[in-house]
């Protein structure tokens, strides 16, 4: 079970690719750097997706032979092609569409599939600008400087039974999730913390898991500066040590 990968006493880096901002090529090319470089995982997804999730999985999974984790933004984005789904709740909105519209829609593809579920409580935060998830979404984030309600609104989710919390600032956002959450969230919790959204450099990852983050997801940076993966990873091993 690749769940099990979560929850070991190692930080891990993930990798999010999002199928509609490469072609074929570039998808090998990231898929082989990936596998070369030892990512722990490869996400895939994205706030709206045009391209076949399913033939992005196929392509990556030529070169990369860890696992392969949808993390889709609506239902439609559910492929058997992947090894298991974040089956994402979006808990810090009040939209029922990503609480419960797309899992209905979903789950009797992921049942069918065999796909590993990793009920996993998704939670944005407001990190400077409008996201697209925030758009597609249709929902708003916690504030920036709230840690109190980041919390509550976690152990909500560990309390409902969901099995990781992931903290988004959102793909591009101006800067990284407050620390300050990381941190208060990742003691007030006991299941894995995912954290993602605006991590451009090796020092903000570095600070993203000595904050408390168990898996940190990289996507924009990785697609401009390819070899920025190799000191990525660099830190996530030197962390773990
Ligand atoms: C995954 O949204 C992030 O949670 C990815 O964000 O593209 O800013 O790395 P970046």
């Amino acid at each position: 079970m690749i769940y099990e990968s979560f929850t070991q006493n190692q930080k891990k880096l993930a990798l999010l690719i999002d199928p509609d901002k490469h072609n074929e090529n570039s998808l090998h090319a990231i898929s082989e750097s990936a596998q070369k470089e030892g990512v722990d995982f490869i996400f895939v997804g994205g706030s709206l997706v045009t391209s076949s999730t399913s033939n992005t999985i196929n392509i990556i999974k030529q070169s990369y032979k860890g696992p392969v984790i949808l993390f889709p933004g609506n239902a439609s984005q559910v492929s058997a092609n992947a090894d298991a789904i974040l089956f994402l709740s979006l808990i810090s909105g009040r939209n029922a569409e990503f609480l419960i519209g797309n899992h209905v829609l979903s789950a009797p593809v992921i049942k069918n599939a065999g796909l590993e579920s990793i009920p996993t409580g998704y939670i944005l935060i407001d990190c400077g600008k409008t996201t697209s998830v925030e758009y597609m979404s249709n929902t708003r984030p916690i504030p920036y400087n709230k840690p109190d309600i980041a919390v509550a609104t976690a152990l909500a989710g560990e309390l409902l039974g969901l099995r990781a919390i992931y903290l988004e600032g959102g793909s591009g956002a101006n800067t990284f999730v407050n620390p300050e959450i990381i941190t208060r969230v990742k003691k007030a919790c006991s299941i894995p913390i995912i954290v993602g959204g605006g991590i451009r450099t090796p020092e903000t990852l570095q600070q993203i898991y000595e904050s408390g983050a168990d898996i940190a997801v990289v996507g924009t940076i990785i697609e401009k500066q390819p070899n920025l993966l190799s000191e990525m990873m660099a830190v996530t091993k030197r962390i773990t040590l």
